[in-house]
């Protein structure tokens, strides 16, 4: 047994640390205007990302149609002897056509194959060469051309976007020294500390090998089975079964670059860095049951989502920050930085902004650029480097040989057009299927002199090569084993539950509760109960109870009360509700209601809400039918004057599922959303729809005109969700 009493002594040693911390992690952001971000914002909405790609873009207007290698030609019949005879072998245009539709797919990814991509643009806030040479952090407002791509894990691609999973956040950066990519995840640590077992949790996490059941899910045995057995899983586990499993959208969430890295200055001396992608739009997650019904009417919710708030003009921004912490400092937290299982937290180094990034245009073919778009922690600038971290080092090696694959052996994949760098690409790398260079040395080798001695190498003081931290010691016996200072998998998870709301700390239990009920054998949930109980017994209680066990006794050698800043996603307001979307439930026959609708949409829509007018039947007015319109579609509710009817004595109609205009306010309601109705009889019919009294309903707004209640539904979306709906277990801690 690991961890324990030592590790919790450790833990409070950090309000001693945080006075030593290192003297840049002090540096001041020179951007530290409140209203910076928001300057930028109005800026970047006239001026989009340059289009990198666009000499690669085809446009069809105003051409014949050809075959692939130019002639024009029609392609919608084929060549048959007779009509009704049998089709020609030397019909080469229906040769070409299917032959080159057999071929349309590459593998998806063996992880994260569903995902939705975009482009942006990078914006460093400085001069950070006194902390990294990496030239995209080398000078104020200096801008650098990005592409991301947000995905789930486990499912396939075509699963929901909903899955309750870590989502995969990577970007690259096209800067002018080579591509570098951040390849992170939306949660800051990882299941496990060696990247060699990174296929025994994949294989425990995906369908059953049998019956391919279920999919894009951890609620099965296997998963649990695995997670009980390898206590490693324990703090990714806590965070992915509480709301940043289920993010409202990719613009939600955070991003981190999980393992530690390294700055290096161009004389060469480094420090430990932790990457985070602070989003401007704040945190804010869906709840189960709404995400679990998404998954059936919205699978493309979250890359619905993407592709709206930037063609609407609102692309979601993220700050890049760095946690900076000196080298020797490695192990000095009672953690070890190499341990991809901890977080920082951010009272023992605060995170240092160094740019913002805004993604704001659209791919224009998902296939070409988000399908084939091949990141890889390998791909590194000066400036920045690896550390030892074997989840790290393994992953070096895993997505070379991953993009080997997908594009089918072949190994120039780094010159299909969303892979290229913007920077010229000169070396002794020849051939290989699909080359797309035509190089005219024909001296391909180093030393030559043929061809005066060029490419020429590039290092630490020539040609501003990329060049490893001198810093950088290994050494040591050769080990087939984790090191010792791996061993405390249980009192991170603790902090991080402890660092939730009370509320938040229900739903993680409930999700928990979700997954262990769907599990067949015993012997598992008991496993599962032991590990939880390493956290904290009062959430191996409480799950205990809702499956019918008995929890183990306490074991508080384990137990702390530490808490740290920044977990909670629910403990604030949103800074932004520019893209949220509100449902005003009108009525098509009721010409009062409609007026009502067509002010609240205009108010509304000042703040940059979308706002969606329901009623019984298509018209000028009406964006959506209540037979296609429910409560997952948004994030507040409205109630217009003249619709209550729908309420209460036209719930049947066969224009729509029975019930389903009150069924919007029940589920809105009960998933926590601010619902709202304008004047009495709107928000009579609504309070008793939701089930309050009078004016008693916190986010439950109802207003005379539509002005005041226009006031309410914007702070309630501010808001987002009322957590005081939700029933929490009683006596909980
Ligand atoms: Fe990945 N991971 N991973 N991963 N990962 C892949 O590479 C792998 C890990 C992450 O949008 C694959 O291109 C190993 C951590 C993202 O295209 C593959 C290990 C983190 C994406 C692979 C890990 C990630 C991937 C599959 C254990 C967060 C999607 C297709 C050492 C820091 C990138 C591909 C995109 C994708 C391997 C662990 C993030 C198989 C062996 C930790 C965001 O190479």
């Amino acid at each position: 047994m690991h961890g324990g009493s030592s590790s919790m002594k450790r833990l409070l040693t950090w309000a001693t640390l945080v006075g030593s911390m290192s003297a840049v992690t002090k540096a001041a952001c020179p951007f530290a205007d409140p209203n910076y971000h928001l300057a930028k914002r109005d800026e970047g909405a006239s001026q989009q990302t340059e289009n990198i790609l666009e000499e690669y873009e085809v446009d069809d207007s105003n051409a014949y149609m050809s075959s692939d290698v130019g002639g024009p030609m029609e392609d919608q019949n084929s060549l048959k002897a007779g009509y009704r005879g049998s089709t020609l072998m030397e019909d080469w245009i229906f040769r070409q056509k299917i032959q080159h539709f057999d071929h349309e797919r590459i593998p998806e990814r063996a992880v994260h194959a569903r995902g939705a991509g975009a482009h942006g643009t990078f914006t460093s806030y400085a001069d950070w060469s006194n902390i990294t040479a990496a030239s995209f952090l080398g000078g104020a407002g200096k801008k650098t051309p990005v592409f991301v791509r947000f995905s789930t894990v486990a499912g396939s691609r075509g699963s929901a976007d909903t899955a309750r999973d870590v989502h995969g956040f990577a970007t690259r950066f096209y800067t002018d020294e080579g591509n570098f990519d951040i390849v992170g995840n939306n949660i800051p640590v990882f299941f496990i500390q060696d990247a060699i077992r990174f296929p025994d949790l994949i294989h425990s996490v995906k369908p059953s090998p049998d019956n391919e059941v279920p999919q894009a899910a951890t609620a099965h045995d296997s998963a649990w089975d695995f997670f009980s057995q390898q206590p490693s899983t324990m703090h990714t586990l806590f965070w992915a079964m509480s709301g940043n499993g289920i993010p409202r959208s990719y613009r939600h969430m955070d991003g981190f670059g999980v393992h530690t890295f390294r700055f290096v200055t161009d004389d060469g001396n480094s420090k430990l860095i932790k990457w985070h992608f602070k989003t401007k739009q704040g945190k804010a997650s869906l709840v189960w049951e709404e995400a679990q019904v998404l998954a059936g009417k919205n699978a493309d919710f979250h890359r619905q989502d993407l592709w709206d708030a930037i063609e609407s003009g609102n692309g979601p921004e993220w700050e890049l920050s760095v946690q900076i912490v000196d080298e020797e400092k490695a192990l000095a937290f009672g953690f070890d930085l190499l341990d991809p299982t901890k977080i920082i937290p951010e009272e023992l180094a605060p995170l240092v902004p160094l740019g913002i990034m805004k993604l704001d245009r659209n791919p224009t073919n998902y296939f070409a650029e988000t399908e084939q778009v091949m990141y890889q922690p390998g791909h590194i600038v000066r400036g920045v480097d690896f550390t030892e971290d074997p989840l790290l080092q393994g992953r070096l090696f895993s997505y070379l040989d991953t993009q080997l694959n997908r594009n089918q052996g072949g190994p120039n994949f780094e010159q299909i057009p969303i892979n290229r760098p913007v920077s010229p690409v000169h070396n002794n790398n020849r051939d290989g299927a699909g080359q797309m260079f035509i190089h005219k040395n024909v001296y391909p080798y180093t030393p030559n002199t043929l061809n005066g001695g060029y490419p020429l190498q590039a290092n630490q003081t020539h040609g501003k090569g990329f060049f490893t931290a001198p810093n950088r010691i290994v050494d040591g016996k050769l080990v087939r084993a984790l090191s010792p200072t791996f061993d405390d998998h249980w009192s991170q998870p603790r902090l991080f539950y402890n660092s939730l709301t009370r509320v938040e700390q229900q739903f993680l239990i409930n999700a928990i509760r979700f997954e262990a009920s769907h599990l067949k054998n015993e012997q598992v949930k008991k496993n599962v109960l032991e590990q939880i109980n390493r956290v904290s017994n009062d959430v191996a209680k409480r799950v205990a109870v809702a499956l019918g066990l008995e929890a183990p006794a306490p074991d508080p050698a384990f137990y702390h009360n530490n808490v740290t800043a920044g977990l909670s996603i629910f403990n604030g307001t949103l800074p932004t509700i520019a893209t949220l979307r509100v449902g005003v439930l009108a009525s098509s026959f009721n010409d009062g209601s409609l007026a009502q609708a067509r002010e609240l949409k205009e108010q509304l829509s000042k703040e940059g809400v979308v706002v969606t007018v329901v009623g019984e039947v298509l018209k000028e007015g009406v964006d959506q039918t209540y037979s296609a319109a429910d409560a997952t579609g948004y994030d507040a509710v409205v109630v217009t004057d003249g619709a209550e009817g729908l309420l209460t004595g036209g719930k049947n109609s066969p224009l729509f599922p029975a019930g389903r205009p009150g069924q919007i306010l029940v589920d809105s309601y009960r998933w926590g959303k601010p619902v709202a109705a304008v004047g009495e009889n709107a928000g009579q019919a609504l309070e008793q729809t939701v089930g309050v009294s009078r004016g008693q309903g916190e986010g439950v707004v109802v207003g005379e005109g539509v002005e005041q209640v226009v006031k309410g539904v914007e702070e309630g979306l501010r808001v987002f969700r009322y957590l005081g709906r939700f029933a929490v277990d009683e006596g909980a801690e």
